[in-house]
């Protein structure tokens, strides 16, 4: 019945989300006091970044124990209780599977440094190179080198993130034995599927020296490879078992690479998280940025729209800055945060909204190094420095890339803590959590979470809307439109991405607008969204 295409998926970063025991971290209590929250929304599913135990080098994206509950967080009592009521909200939960790699505080990591272990082969270790260098040259994704030496073991071991987050090797059979199992345990406990961190990087087809590049030099040897889909296929086998669904996180990929990896037939994932439209504002990585043009965004999006059958649709998540900052205009905060939901919740594709997304959370307000968390930006702070990149220009770019923009504490209210805490929270607050908060706009029906709710309910009751073809109409400087149809049902959708007006010709009869007009002439006010029905 394939329920996901008509679903609105939100994503916890659980952490940040609601602290119930006054430690100043986010927790699994928490999530469930809020349940009532993301019904009012209208969500179907949660995405939970991991809640795995951790060691936390990577905020639960380096686990040491797949099958433990990090007690931060909470007791495997609490998560099954999450499982249940959420359930009674008819909301599914969705897991967060981090395969490519383990904390190296993993037991199979802490068994494999011994060269006769039945761990000894879980990961890559090499030697170094006779000159005494690195085993290859390969960068990692965190800005720094991949390879870490281990003393008891006298190798290296590859890590294409954080350095306490060492690689799996899936040459060897036994891990994805190891995974499998790992699947079965929580899909046995009730839940629907997996998001996959990094899934098309798993399979690395030789360890040798890769073509040098700007960055993720190696790259060839790892992205998207025939041996990762042969991996997909075989996971596929267990969660057939559940019906469960995948979402993967998807690095690099192309329009075509994705068809492969959704492809019903090829029964691997069911959908993937594309970067392309993530990446207009930059080139190759993010720390080359560039301004953003709203036509490039346009053209990625309908080049997306129209080669794949079916999209995953999200403009934030935890690892990418604010969205209204970054492709709207904080000058016209209320109406570009209701346009980019509405450009959310109308392209054809499973929408994804991000926690704090719904009431327009911004980057953060921190002015110094010393306030972040994000071990990317820790490491990138540190290559700069190497560099010689002056202090001011290294805070420039860090404050615009910086992970932690999308990891302040969510702002419920306009007190102390914002009800995210009662302590200190893990993570500053944002200073404007007492103009942008839910409580206030709980109150005020013109606000940004109004209308994710009411577009939300509109996708809902609306068979076009959730199923019905992409057509483009426009993709200028300025302006994007485009139609969605079904059968003989048609809807319009016209969005002006700037703080100046615009005139188009499409014409209709308004069923929304985010400046609340009953006619439309073809006149757009800065920033204006309006669904129109065309006669
Ligand atoms: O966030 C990025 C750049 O800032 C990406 O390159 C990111 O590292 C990549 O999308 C992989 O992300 C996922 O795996 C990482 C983890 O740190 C991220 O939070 C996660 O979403 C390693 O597990
Ligand atoms: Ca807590």
């Amino acid at each position: 019945m394939e329920w996901w295409k008509d679903a609105i998926i939100y994503q916890i970063y659980p952490r940040s989300f609601q602290d119930s025991n006054g430690d100043g971290i986010g927790d699994i209590p928490g999530i469930i006091s809020r349940l009532d929250h993301l019904q009012q929304l209208g969500v179907n599913a949660l995405w939970l970044s991991p809640v795995y135990k951790s060691p936390n080098a990577d905020n639960g994206y380096d686990i040491s124990d797949y099958r433990e509950i990090n007690p931060e967080y909470g007791t495997m009592a609490d998560m099954e209780r999450l499982i249940a009521e959420a359930k009674r909200r008819g909301i599914r939960v969705i897991m967060d599977l981090v395969i490519n790699h383990t904390s190296t505080e993993h037991y199979w990591f802490q068994k494999s440094r011994d060269k006769t272990s039945p761990y000894a082969d879980y990961y890559y270790w090499q030697h170094g190179k006779a000159d005494g260098s690195l085993p290859n040259n390969w960068t990692g994704f965190f800005g720094e080198d991949c390879w870490e030496f281990d003393p008891q073991r006298c190798e290296y071991y590859l890590h294409l993130f954080a350095r306490t987050q060492a690689d799996l090797n899936y040459h060897n059979p036994a891990v994805l034995e190891e995974v499998k199992d790992i699947l079965r345990f929580w899909l046995r406990k009730g839940v629907a599927g997996f998001r996959c961190d990094v899934i098309n990087i798993l399979y690395k087809d030789t360890l040798e020296d890769g073509k040098k590049r700007l960055a993720l030099t190696g790259s060839e040897h790892y992205l998207s490879l025939e041996g990762t889909h042969e991996i997909l296929r075989q996971l596929r086998e267990v969660l057939d078992e559940y019906n469960a669904i995948t979402v993967g996180e998807t690095v690099f990929v192309t329009p075509s690479q994705a068809q492969d990896l959704c492809a019903p037939a090829r029964r691997e994932l069911n959908m993937v998280f594309s970067f392309e439209h993530m990446e207009c504002d930059q080139y190759f990585i993010k720390w080359f940025k560039r301004k953003f043009r709203p036509k490039v965004f346009f053209d990625c999006l309908v080049k997306w729209q129209t080669s794949l059958d079916w999209n995953t649709i999200y403009l934030e998540n935890h690892d990418q800055p604010r969205s209204i900052p970054r492709f709207g205009s904080e000058a016209y905060w209320k109406e570009s945060g209701k346009l980019l939901a509405t450009l959310l919740l109308t392209l054809r594709g499973t929408p994804f909204i991000y926690q704090g997304q719904e009431i327009g959370m911004v980057n953060f307000d921190f002015d110094r190094m010393r306030q972040l968390n994000d071990v990317e930006s820790k490491n990138v702070e540190k290559v700069l420095r190497r560099f010689h990149v002056p202090q001011r220009l290294r805070w420039k770019l860090i404050r615009r890339t910086s992970r932690d923009n999308a990891r302040t504490p969510f702002q419920w209210d306009e007190g102390p803590g914002a009800g995210f805490t009662d302590a200190r929270p893990w993570l500053g607050i944002n200073r404007n959590s007492e103009q942008i908060n839910l409580s206030r706009q709980e109150k005020d029906k013109d606000s940004i979470w109004w209308w994710y709710k009411d577009l939300g309910r509109l996708r809902r009751d609306s068979e076009v809307l959730r199923r019905g073809q992409f057509v483009p109409l426009e993709a200028g400087t300025q302006v994007f439109a485009y139609q969605r149809v079904l059968g003989g049902e048609k809807l319009t959708v016209v969005l002006n991405f700037s703080d100046q007006p615009a005139s188009v010709s499409h014409r209709g009869q308004v069923l929304r607008s985010n400046w609340n007009k009953a006619h439309f002439d073809g006149r757009l006010s800065p920033w204006e969204a309006v669904i129109l029905i065309p006669q």
